[in-house]
């Protein structure tokens, strides 16, 4: 199937793997959980994530023969180059909140073809909410269309943010949020993605993989909102970035006062 030719299908076929994704992480969810540390001890890994990501794995490829496929836990493809079709899948973000509340996850899915970002999809596990999408069909939640939030300064909305980069004040994030109506730490870079699509938060700044800004940022340009680094240059899809996904006027403000 040319998938460019078969949008919608093809938008079916991903939120069905989704579906089923969930269906498994909630027959799960009550069942002892394998734990292992990656970096650190905030830095986890559970058996649902490495079966989250196998999973979809083995579906795009059924699905796709030209698939490259770069997933955070490493079962599929080493991708260097944006060319061709390249998905980039994030099996579970959130992990650290998954072990600890069993909430505020997400599982999110990108499709980009030579470059261009073509279908965005984050999953909010708990609130069985799939936000998906993309630049040719708009961005959709159920069959609801979400519509373009209004392009609010800084100083008038809420500003999610990481954790550790709030503490150490990088690019002076605390006199940022000083600046904002509030900040917010919700610990799932898809969860805070969603909160800027909706429009009840005027941005997000975080130290972010490709995995974790993927989806979100095709759905988020699609909204007119704007994705880059903190600096206001281009996204690397292939390397860690800080990224800032915010309305176009609090990306102003904000580059004004780190400038
Ligand atoms: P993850 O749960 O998929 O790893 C808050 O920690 C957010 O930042 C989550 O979306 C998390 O995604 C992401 N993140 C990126 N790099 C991380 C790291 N080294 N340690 C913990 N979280 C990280
Ligand atoms: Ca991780
Ligand atoms: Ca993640
Ligand atoms: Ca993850």
């Amino acid at each position: 199937m040319n998938i460019i030719e078969n949008l919608w299908q093809t938008d079916h076929i991903i939120r069905g793997w989704l579906k089923e994704v969930r269906e498994d992480i909630l027959s799960e969810l009550h069942d002892p959980l394998a734990v292992a540390e990656k970096t650190s001890r905030k830095d986890l890994v559970t058996n649902v994530d490495k079966a989250n990501e196998k999973k979809i794995i083995k579906a795009i490829r059924s699905f796709d023969s030209q698939a490259k496929i770069l997933g955070e836990e490493g079962q599929g493809d080493q991708v260097t180059s944006m060319q061709g079709h390249v998905w980039i899948i994030d099996p579970l973000d959130g992990t650290l909140n998954f072990v600890k509340q069993r909430d505020n996850f997400a599982v999110m899915i990108a499709l980009y073809i030579d470059g261009k970002g073509i279908l965005g999809y984050i999953m909010d596990v708990m609130r069985n909410r799939i936000y998906g999408g993309g630049p040719s069909l708009g961005v959709f939640t159920q069959d609801n269309e979400l519509t373009k939030p209004t392009n609010l300064h800084l100083r008038d909305g809420l500003l999610g943010v990481s954790g550790p980069m709030l503490i150490h004040d990088k690019y002076h994030l605390q006199a940022i949020d000083e600046a904002s109506s509030g900040v917010r730490i919700i610990g799932s870079a898809g969860i805070e993605f969603i909160q800027v699509l909706k429009g009840k938060q005027n941005g997000y700044i975080s130290h972010l993989m490709p995995w974790d800004f993927a989806a979100g940022k095709i759905l988020a340009e699609t909204l007119n909102l704007s994705v880059t680094k903190v600096d206001g240059t281009p996204v690397d899809m292939l390397s860690s970035n800080d990224v800032l996904v915010s309305t176009k006027d609090t990306q102003k403000d904000i580059l004004n006062m780190i400038r």
